[in-house]
């Protein structure tokens, strides 16, 4: 049997080494044709000591893949391709069109006067606002628009479409949603809407309104969803409240100035498979390695630096994406001596933590960084 072969043995009492003999490789066999194995030939392998990732990390230049995003345009219509959206494939993770671990991205592009029409799924999504303006997206009813480094979740169950305003420019921004996880929990359920468009029920922007108000919320204001009712997060009050953090505080040695998004009725992360956050990188910062799990997907919302994960640097600048794998070290470098590099990353934390599946690890050289090898 083949798993029987490939798996690597580890001279270690207590963990599965046993040889292979004419005798239990006919063995194998007949337990294979009886869709049964023998534990010892892949126990190894199914309870690493530590996570494996089979996804690696890579960098995605804004610069190589935004022309092509465009194109799509050319090439197809936002009606006929339903989403169109060109996707981040790791190289590890092809079989489930993942950009890393149990999660898909991808670079959605539509022209003024486009509409993409109103679904819901059971996968959560989100977007960040990358490039032009008139972009709007409407969840249940709630009509957002968006603008450069703006955040906007579509909760898992909404009905939710995009579109651009006929007197805005061509749009980009990237997706994030966790198609991978919920198709390998077997949950996914995918609908469109009778209408195929939704009535706008509320005040434009009602959400932030509503919600959008730090430290207060409408006495009225109950909610009791496994989501933010906020929906969107604007870059003007997110930089300026990474700012007014970084004034107070030293930050942390492997993150810098880190926050987080969060439900404002609850504290917790926005939605519930999928968090999020904004980290701001000092002027010269350099953080400290560590790793932890979860996957993790970076976009550069400002500035330029470098990451190096698992020993290999990955230099960045505005709009680029980049994703750390699970357990994989990691620090990040801010290239510039005068100016802030900010970094929007999405997240499935909230499984990890809400599962117990939550572990960090500090990197134990003496300076707390990596040597580099690539
Ligand atoms: O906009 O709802 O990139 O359903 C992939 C699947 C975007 C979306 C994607 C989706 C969407």
């Amino acid at each position: 049997m083949a798993n029987a072969r490939e798996n690597h043995r580890e001279d270690v009492a207590g963990r599965a080494n046993v040889e292979d003999t004419p005798e239990l490789l006919a063995y194998y066999d007949q337990l294979e044709r009886l869709e049964a194995g023998a534990l010892w030939t892949v126990a190894n392998k199914i309870e690493p000591w530590q996570p494996k990732s089979s996804s690696v990390p890579v960098l995605w230049r804004y610069q190589d893949l935004r022309e092509h995003v465009l194109r799509s345009v050319d090439l197809v219509t936002a009606e006929k391709a339903g989403r169109r959206v060109i996707y981040l494939n790791n190289p590890g993770r092809r079989d489930v069109a993942a950009a890393v671990g149990w999660l898909y991205s991808g670079l959605q592009v539509m022209h003024p006067g486009e509409v993409a029409s109103a679904h819901a799924h059971s996968a959560s999504a989100l977007r960040f606002i990358m490039e032009g303006s008139g972009a709007y997206t409407i969840v249940d009813g709630h009509k957002m628009t968006l603008g450069a480094n703006d955040f906007v979740l579509t909760p898992n169950g909404t009905w939710h479409e995009h579109g651009v305003a006929s007197d805005g420019t061509p749009c980009i921004w990237q997706d994030g949603l966790d198609i991978p996880l919920v198709n390998a929990l077997e949950a996914n359920f995918y609908a469109v809407h009778p209408d195929l468009q939704q009535a706008v029920g509320h005040p434009v922007d009602d959400v932030t309104g509503t919600w959008g108000h730090p430290g207060l919320r409408p006495a009225a204001g109950d909610w009791a969803k496994g989501y933010s009712p906020l929906l969107k997060y604007e870059w003007g009050p997110t930089y300026e409240a990474l700012q007014r953090y970084g004034k107070v505080t030293d930050g942390s040695a492997f993150d810098g100035i880190l926050m987080n998004y969060v439900n404002p009725a609850t504290g917790g992360p926005v939605m519930q498979t999928i968090g999020a956050s904004m980290q701001l990188l000092r002027a010269g910062e350099h953080t400290k390695a560590h790793r932890h799990t979860g996957s993790f997907i970076y976009q550069v919302a400002k500035g330029r630096g470098h990451s190096i994960i698992n020993g290999k640097r990955f230099d960045w600048r505005e709009r680029d994406i980049f994703c750390l794998p699970a357990w994989a070290w990691h620090e990040h470098a801010n290239a510039s001596d005068s100016e802030d590099a900010c970094l929007f990353t999405f997240n499935d934390l909230p499984v990890m933590r809400s599962l117990g599946l939550y572990r960090e690890e500090a990197f134990g050289e003496a300076d707390g960084q990596q040597p580099v090898s690539a």
